[in-house]
Formats: structure tokens, C-alpha cells, sequence
């Protein structure tokens, strides 16, 4: 399989977009290689500029659990597309959005729309701080909430762990008010706020995190959170834009049980297009913009053509069974690859939850960064190539989630299970 063309274009686009990409994990840097570029995708499929054609388990990061371009999405986009494609003023969409996600999330009573999921947890927290008066918030190593500089924080040392900026451009100013702790370890959460709980203005956490990999929350993680929060007058933030309608129509939150204050929505809500949202209890949203002080806008949050493109996507999967067959296949593929790995006497983690999965390439019992990142990635690399070799597309990052959706066929699964059988046998 040559990937002429696709060198070509990422010749000319290195010369023009930093790296040749729009956005850094889409380069191939942590699996080795140049990246691919896609031509067109139509439900489990895409097809690169060399023609070769790949079985999509990235599903451009998640949005794609119907598969690409579905029907009922591409339908409700041309038809907007003809009453026209922003309007920068309310329109009918943008209720008919809010009502549904209100409708299907547990903890939302008003939501606001935003274009995408940095924006969304930016605005969460700007939110949680203005609503209670305190600067500092609490986040979790290895869990992604995008790239607001307050949330490009590492975890610094020392008991408490106050954050340090994790890139370049990020102030010490900017970090802080960021406290970062270990993932699933609860303890460090309750000394915490112990000692500093009066200054805390919330806890954002993805409820399942899927930026280290997959690593769900250990029984009672999410609701000693909720616990602690409500000791300690906290709000609680669930970062649910990989997991919202993802793993149920409710997101993590319906699956556990735990009822967050504030939610981060994003990818599926958009059906492929740039949409975040942020919502919650109706007296913190009330805190927002034009109603209350706190500020924040967006020239095309709530954008028409993104709204019925996701509401198209939400209805679709508000039909009975939906995430029962997307566990099924989720199971299916998860399953397979991980016996494969063990056939092949590869040493391995897997996790999943629903139709969102990892094998992490590590003899340890994966349950936070810590953990994660003991993964060998250069093996994994080496997985990565010989399953693209072999026409699937896994995420170009140990430290990413693969997806299945309602497109893939068990034939795309036990065809992706049988190749990572022989790739796993020489890497
Ligand atoms: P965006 O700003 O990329 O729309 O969303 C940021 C974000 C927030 N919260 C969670 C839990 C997220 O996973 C993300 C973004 N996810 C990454 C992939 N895991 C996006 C892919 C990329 O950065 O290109």
C-alpha cells in the first residue's frame, strides 16, 4: 500500500499548517510514519487520497457512532443548508437542540451551546468560579479537557500537587488555581479538600477517562466525588464530551448513577460538525450571560447547520436498542483483540466501556496516568502500522480510545479481530 499522494499533500501542508496537521495527534508522531489523508468516509469506511480503503475504528475521534455521512444526517444538513448556513441570531434548531439534551442528560435543566469541547470545559470552569466565589478547581492527571490554559496543567510535585503549565505560553498565573491529582485515587481528593476546600470551586472530571487510553472509574470513584463535593460546597463537572451519548443516552452519568452540577458536552452532539455545549443546574446556568455576570459568547455557537446535523444524530440514537447493540460490538472487537494479544503471549491491559475501548500494551493494571503510561508505545506504534497495513484505522496514539459504531458490521470486526492476530504475532 503506497501512500504517494497522501506524502505529497502532507509535503505541501507542512509548508503552510504547523506540522501539516490541524491539530497535533492527527500527525502519526507517537506511532511513527507520515500521517494519511482522507479523500471521503461513508459509514464504517474511509478512503485515503491513494485510493486504499480502511475499516474506521477513530471515528474522527468519536462523533461518528452512527459511521459517516449517515442519511438521516446528510438529509437534515441539505435542507437547512437551504434556508442558509449561520445566522448569528436565535433560531428554532437551537431550542429543539437544548430541549433534547435536557431531555436525555440527567443533570442538564439549561444548556448553552459553544463550537467545541475546549470551549465548553473553558466555560464550565469560568462558570463554576463565578458561581461560588473561588478561584482554585481540581483536576485529574492524564484526563484532556482541551487546550484553555487554566487545563494545560501537569501535575506538580509535592503533597499537594498545584499545577505547573504543561506547554510553553501558559502562564504561572494561568496554573495557579489548577490542583492536579491522581485518577481513581480518592484519598487525594478528600485530604485536598480538607485543607484547601473552602478556596475550590469544582472538581472536573472525565467520568470515564478517554485520554490516557481507556480507563474506566473504579466502583465508588464518581460518587465519593459527588460526596465530597456536596462536604464541601463544590460543584462537581463532568467532562462528558467523549462520553456523552456515547456510552448511553445520558453519558457516564446515567451508566453510574452519579448526577454531576455542571456537564461538558461535544463530538457527538455535532454530528460532524464543530459543536460543544455546557450545561446544568438551572441556578448556576442563570449565573451565565445575559441574565447573570458571568461572561461568555460565541459567534457561531448554536450554529443552525450544526444543530440539526446533531439533532439528526441525537434522535438516531434515541431509538430502542441502540446501546445495547452498541455494547455488543463494542464487546466484540474489544474481546477479540485482547484474546489475540494474549494468543500472541503479548503482554496487555485491556479496558472498555460500551462501544469505547483500549488495549494498552502493559502487564500492569491500568487505573490512572501512572499506570497508563507505563504502556510500551513503541510497540504500539508498531501495532498501529501493521493494522493500517492490513486496511484499519486504529487511533495514531496508545493514548486514545477506539470507537465502534452502529455502521461496523461483525464482518468489520471479526476482519479487524483477525488482523490484529497476525500483526500482534511479530510486534
Ligand atoms: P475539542 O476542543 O477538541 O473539541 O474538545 C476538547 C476535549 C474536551 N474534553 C474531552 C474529554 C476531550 O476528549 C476533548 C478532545 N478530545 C481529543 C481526542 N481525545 C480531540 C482530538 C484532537 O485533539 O485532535
Amino acid at each position: 500500500m503506497t501512500h504517494e499522494a497522501s506524502h505529497r499533500l502532507f509535503l505541501q501542508a507542512s509548508r503552510v499548517i504547523p506540522g501539516g496537521v490541524n491539530s497535533p495527534v492527527r500527525a502519526f508522531r507517537s506511532v511513527g510514519g507520515e500521517p494519511i489523508f482522507y479523500e471521503r468516509a461513508k459509514g464504517s469506511r474511509v478512503w485515503d487520497v491513494d485510493g486504499a480503503e480502511y475499516v474506521d475504528f477513530v471515528a474522527s475521534w468519536g462523533p461518528m457512532i452512527l459511521g459517516h455521512a449517515p442519511e438521516e444526517v446528510l438529509d437534515a444538513v441539505r435542507a437547512q443548508l437551504a434556508k442558509g448556513t449561520s445566522y448569528g441570531a436565535p433560531c428554532e434548531a437551537e431550542v429543539l437542540m437544548a430541549e433534547a439534551v435536557v431531555d436525555c442528560v440527567p443533570s442538564i435543566e439549561m444548556v448553552r451551546m459553544v463550537s467545541s469541547g475546549t470551549e465548553a470545559t473553558m466555560s464550565a470552569i469560568r462558570l463554576a468560579r463565578g458561581a461560588t466565589g473561588r478561584d482554585k478547581f481540581i483536576k485529574f492527571d492524564g484526563n484532556y479537557h482541551g487546550h484553555s490554559d487554566a487545563l494545560l496543567v501537569a501535575a506538580g510535585s509535592g503533597l499537594v500537587t498545584l499545577g505547573i503549565p504543561s506547554t510553553p505560553g501558559v502562564t504561572r498565573g494561568a496554573a495557579q488555581d489548577t490542583i492536579v491529582l491522581p485518577y481513581n485515587d480518592l484519598e487525594s481528593v478528600a485530604r485536598t479538600l480538607e485543607q484547601q476546600g473552602r478556596e475550590v470551586a469544582a472538581i472536573i472530571v472525565e467520568p470515564i477517562a478517554g485520554n490516557m487510553g481507556v480507563v474506566p472509574p473504579r466502583p465508588g470513584f464518581l460518587q465519593g466525588l459527588r460526596e465530597l463535593c456536596d462536604s464541601h460546597g463544590v460543584l462537581l463537572i463532568f467532562d462528558e464530551v467523549i462520553s456523552g451519548f456515547r456510552v448511553a443516552l445520558g453519558g457516564a452519568q446515567e451508566l453510574y448513577g452519579v448526577t454531576p452540577d455542571l456537564t461538558t458536552l461535544g463530538k457527538i452532539i455535532g454530528g460532524g460538525f464543530p459543536v460543544g455545549a455546557f450545561g446544568g443546574k438551572r441556578e448556576i446556568m442563570e449565573q451565565l450571560a445575559p441574565i447573570g455576570p458571568v461572561y461568555q459568547a460565541g459567534t457561531l455557537s448554536g450554529n443552525p447547520v450544526a444543530m440539526v446535523a446533531g439533532l439528526a444524530l441525537i434522535e438516531a440514537l434515541r431509538r430502542p436498542g441502540v446501546y445495547d447493540e452498541l455494547d455488543r460490538k463494542g464487546a466484540r472487537l474489544a474481546s477479540g483483540i485482547c484474546h489475540a494479544a494474549e494468543a500472541a503471549g503479548v503482554a496487555a491491559c485491556c479496558t472498555r466501556v460500551g462501544s469505547m475501548s483500549c488495549m494498552f500494551f502493559t502487564s500492569e493494571d491500568v487505573r490512572d496516568w501512572a499506570t497508563a503510561s507505563t504502556a510500551d508505545t513503541t510497540r504500539y506504534g508498531a501495532f498501529f502500522r501493521g493494522m493500517l497495513d492490513r486496511g484499519f484505522l486504529l487511533a495514531p496514539s496508545q493514548f486514545e480510545a477506539t470507537f465502534v459504531g452502529l455502521a461496523h458490521s461483525d464482518e468489520d470486526i471479526d476482519a479487524a479481530v483477525e488482523a490484529a492476530r497476525e500483526v500482534l504475532k511479530g510486534v
